[in-house]
């Protein structure tokens, strides 16, 4: 295809979810010519394809809300304290529509590959429709959680019932009325579909490999004078949280396990258990780092579920023992232990008797066949980095980005690889990412991303890059604050552990979220020092 059949613009968006539509929204604003590419029909990214029953959020709605206009914060309305998939779509879509960004998008487009000419200075984006784009910049808001895992076991294809995936939930009702029901997966997905499935299911059966650590999320609606409140004094109440570990309300003691006396400990606990909130794991600031920490915190939330499930057999086996609170990305949940109260429902171990295969009527386990109208897979994603090597970007020399992250993710600040000039990344390995309120990371990495692209305008510059040595100093800081947390040692979908033949590597800056952002400040102060730009 000749150059003239491409189009081109000057910046490349790849994703319509929180990140992308900010990045339209703000360097359309900042006067560039912006295309958004997504694979979806509609804005809206997880928040778009995760809409299986049960799906909210777990960070409170006015945490996880755009802070970049005052107008916005003002009228838009949260009905619940932590909203469903379907009041978060609907946010999007509002904010889609209320800053005309849809005219910026090409939707059921798929990104499939992306190479860069170093004469040109072009990055040509590939897609499925087999049309093709280019421009100088590119900005993967591709999301940390949105390429999805089946679960490698044979014969799916076999199976004859209804399969349903969280992740990309049918957009027709399901019905659950009278069906006998195997769910595969008890991370947050599988925690928040249960027990909607279990309502009206004629039977449940959970296959479980690790269990969570879960605590209920209390959710209730949004009384208006809480709004009220909190409408009177967002900007404070932004400023409060970014300034914490992780931009989101967070409870803590802001002291370690063993200043606190074992009342103290108590009570805090209980306070936070009764609030719902999974600053559970923050109620210590060492509750990540310190096994004895932990440990307080652990048997706390292993005896709040023994307390929630009737059988003390299926208890014990809902119970964590295996790994440290946190380790795994805790769950809110509503009414989950108490699915397994009910007649209808039934947990199935399987370490204890491991699934075989699907069949074309069920699963087969080493102990028996279960007989199945459907199977709702919520086995999780290739996070952090599967988003963006399913696109493997190649620069100029032909190399690809998954052969430079063959080892683990090396990133500077989680917003550039060195070696692929005018590519930032949004929300990836190296940030905070996944530690933190992940729309307001969004908005610190495009608002950084759009300060650099006009310091580069200003400067005449067209070619800015990540300098190797920059990038591996970033990249052993990064590990070895991971390396001295409790995190790298758990098989999580945070280490890659979910993922065969992923290399094993705790990515995410767990610094901290206020100190993360600072120093981001601090490089685009020094002339974005650590970068190379000419
Ligand atoms: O995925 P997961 P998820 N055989 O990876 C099991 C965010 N999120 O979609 O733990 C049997 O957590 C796997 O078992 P194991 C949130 O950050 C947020 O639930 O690997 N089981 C696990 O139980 C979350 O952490 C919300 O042993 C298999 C499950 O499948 C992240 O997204 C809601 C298996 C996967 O759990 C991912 O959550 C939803 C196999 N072969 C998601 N393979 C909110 O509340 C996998 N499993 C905001």
């Amino acid at each position: 295809m000749a150059m003239s059949e491409v189009e081109s613009h000057d910046i490349i968006v790849v994703g319509a979810g929180f990140a992308g539509l900010y990045g339209i929204h703000r360097l359309r604003n900042d006067g560039w010519d912006v295309l958004g590419i997504e694979s979806g029909s509609d804005v809206g990214g997880v928040w778009y394809h995760n809409r299986y029953p049960g799906a909210r959020c777990d960070t409170l709605s006015v945490d996880y809300s755009y802070s970049f206009s005052k107008e916005l914060e003002q009228e838009w309305d949260w009905s619940e304290r932590y909203a469903t998939q379907g009041e978060i779509l609907g946010y999007i879509r509002h904010v889609a529509d209320r800053f005309d960004l849809r005219r910026n998008f090409v939707f059921d487009t798929r990104v499939t590959g992306m190479e860069r000419n170093d004469g040109t200075g072009l990055w040509t984006i590939e897609t499925n429709t087999g049309k093709r784009y280019c421009a100088r910049f590119v900005l993967l808001a591709t999301g940390p959680l949105s390429a999805p895992l089946d679960p490698g076991i044979s014969g799916l294809d076999d199976f004859k019932g209804e399969l349903c995936r969280t992740s990309a939930w049918p957009h027709e009702p399901v019905s659950f009325e009278g069906k006998r029901i195997g769910v595969v997966g008890t991370g947050s997905s599988g925690v928040q579909s249960i027990p909607e499935i279990a309502k009206t299911a004629g039977h449940i059966t959970v296959f479980q490999r690790t269990p969570a650590y879960s605590i209920p999320a209390r959710n209730r609606p949004m009384a208006p004078a809480e709004l009220d409140g909190f409408k009177q004094k967002y900007s404070e109440h932004r400023q409060e949280v970014r300034s914490n570990y992780t931009g989101f309300t967070l409870e803590t003691t802001g002291k370690t396990a063993a200043e606190c006396s074992e009342t103290e400990q108590r009570t805090h606990l209980d306070e936070v258990f009764a609030a719902g909130s999974l600053g559970i794991v923050a109620t210590f600031t060492d509750v990540l780092f310190n096994v004895e920490a932990n440990e307080v915190v652990a048997e706390y939330v292993r005896d709040r579920i023994r307390e929630r499930v009737e059988d003390p057999e299926t208890a014990e086996k809902l119970v964590p023992k295996t790994y440290p609170i946190g380790t795994k990305r805790p769950c809110l949940d509503t009414g989950y232990y108490e699915v397994f109260n009910q007649p209808n429902a039934r947990l199935v171990d399987i370490n204890d008797t491991p699934i075989e295969r699907f069949t074309e009527t069920g699963i087969q386990t080493s102990a028996e066949h279960h007989d199945l109208d459907m199977i709702v897979l919520a086995t999780g994603f290739d996070a952090l980095t599967g988003a963006i090597l399913a696109i493997d970007p190649v620069n100029g020399n032909g190399d690809r980005l998954s052969d430079a992250w063959r080892d683990g993710p090396g990133t500077y600040l989680g917003l550039a690889a060195a070696g692929f000039p005018n590519l930032f990344l949004i929300s990836a390995a190296g940030g905070t990412s996944v530690f933190g309120n992940m729309v307001t990371v969004a908005e610190e990495a495009i608002d950084w991303v759009a300060g650099a692209l006009a310091w580069m305008s200003e400067n005449r510059l067209e070619t800015m890059e990540a300098r190797p040595e920059a990038q591996d100093e970033w990249t052993r800081h990064v590990l070895e604050i991971g390396n001295s947390s409790l995190l790298p040692a758990t098989n999580s979908w945070y280490v890659g552990a979910n993922v065969p033949g992923k290399p094993r590597s705790f990515s995410v800056y767990l610094g901290g979220f206020n100190i993360y952002t600072e120093k981001c400040r601090e490089v685009a102060e020094n002339g974005y020092e650590g970068f190379s730009a000419r």
